[in-house]
């Protein structure tokens, strides 16, 4: 199969459904108390360039420890895929970077797979196929436009064959704990017993270490956190002034998450003409824009067993910031033995 994209629900501007759920999400984010907006619209074309930059920042340690392990477990995780095709898929794909070492791993030991990235920025989608064509035209690849459930919809669909699901990036910490199980279960449901899933936890460590993460020095994470009010300007004609909100991120140690808000610096109403509706801010109101969970180890291993799969290996970084963890589907008692 040539490597090709499909948009398989469009969160395109000039299609207008990815916009109605937008504009829900908006008015009810900024009418409920305390205010909040849904992360997931960080990501449109303007917010995946700046998340990128965030990859690269000396603060943001998460992408490198993550690029770290890829690389020393590589060769492992071949071997334990070889035999028979397999799709990889990635959640959340961005533009593949650290997935790349594998990508060449695996080709280069001959494994037969079908790569999948499945993102919800038509753009970096567009990009990293274009990208993946020039560095192998021989790697069948299928890249897909959508959100996470929609992806995991395609890979319940083709059951026949064995499956590797990546969720890097510590991607998982930005659902809130209900969402983060639902999710698991319905990456679960769309898998076959036996399959893999390698996902990225960035675990608890020195707080401040944490918290220069999210307050880079350069303030890209505030423009990344901004550009959320820039995107209700530009998609439904808000007339948000930016300058009038700052940037605040904190690590709570009882949710043993960063929690990150958009304050707004003064009494004030924002209108937003399509949603035909205007919002009340007062002095220091904050809307809440994100949260990124970091994990104990124990965590993971409990909930990889409460959500129906068998921790098959924990791999980290040398300073054991983050860790990758390989799951199988199924429990213990009804896989054949370790990784089959
Ligand atoms: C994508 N996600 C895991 C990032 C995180 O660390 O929560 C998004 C991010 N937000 C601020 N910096 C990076």
């Amino acid at each position: 199969m040539p490597a090709q994209s499909r948009v398989l629900r469009s969160v395109d501007k000039e299609i207008c459904p990815g916009d109605e759920t937008f504009a829900r999400d908006v008015i009810e984010g900024l009418t409920r108390a305390p205010k909040s907006l849904p992360c997931k619209y960080f990501y449109d074309e303007e917010g995946s360039r700046l998340f990128q930059q965030i990859t690269e920042l000396p603060e943001y340690y998460l992408t490198r420890c993550e690029s770290e392990i890829l690389q020393n477990n590589r060769r492992e995780l071949a071997a334990l895929l070889a035999g028979g095709r397999f799709n990889l898929v990635e959640l959340g794909a961005g533009d593949g970077r650290k997935t790349k070492v594998l990508l060449e791993e695996f080709l280069d030991d001959g494994l037969d797979f079908c790569y999948v990235p499945i993102d919800i920025c038509e753009k970096a989608i567009k990009d990293l196929i274009g990208n993946l064509k020039q560095c192998w035209a021989h790697l069948p690849s299928e890249g897909l436009t959508a959100e996470y459930f929609e992806g995991l919809r395609w890979l319940s669909e083709r059951k026949e064959q064995r499956n590797l699901v990546l969720f890097l990036g510590s991607n998982i910490g930005n659902f809130s704990q209900a969402g983060m199980r639902v999710f698991l279960h319905n990456v679960r449901g769309a898998l076959n017993e036996g399959d893999l899933l390698l996902i990225g936890f960035d675990l608890i460590k020195d707080i401040p270490l944490i918290e220069m993460a999210y307050n880079d020095s350069q303030g890209i994470t505030a423009q990344f956190n901004l550009n959320l009010l820039h995107r209700i300007n530009r998609d439904l004609g808000g007339n948000f002034r930016t300058d009038r909100f700052r940037f605040f991120s904190r690590f709570d140690r009882f949710l043993g998450a960063v929690e990150s808000y958009l304050i707004s610096g003064r009494k004030q109403v924002v209108e937003v003409e399509r949603l035909h509706r205007s919002f009340f801010f007062e002095d220091g109101e904050p809307i809440h824009t994100e949260r990124s969970q970091k994990y104990l180890e124990s965590e993971v291993v409990r909930l990889a067993q409460e959500t129906g799969f068998t921790v098959v290996r924990q791999m980290k970084d040398q300073r054991g910031y983050f860790l990758d963890s390989l799951w199988q589907a199924g429990t213990p008692e009804r896989l054949p033995g370790p990784v089959a």
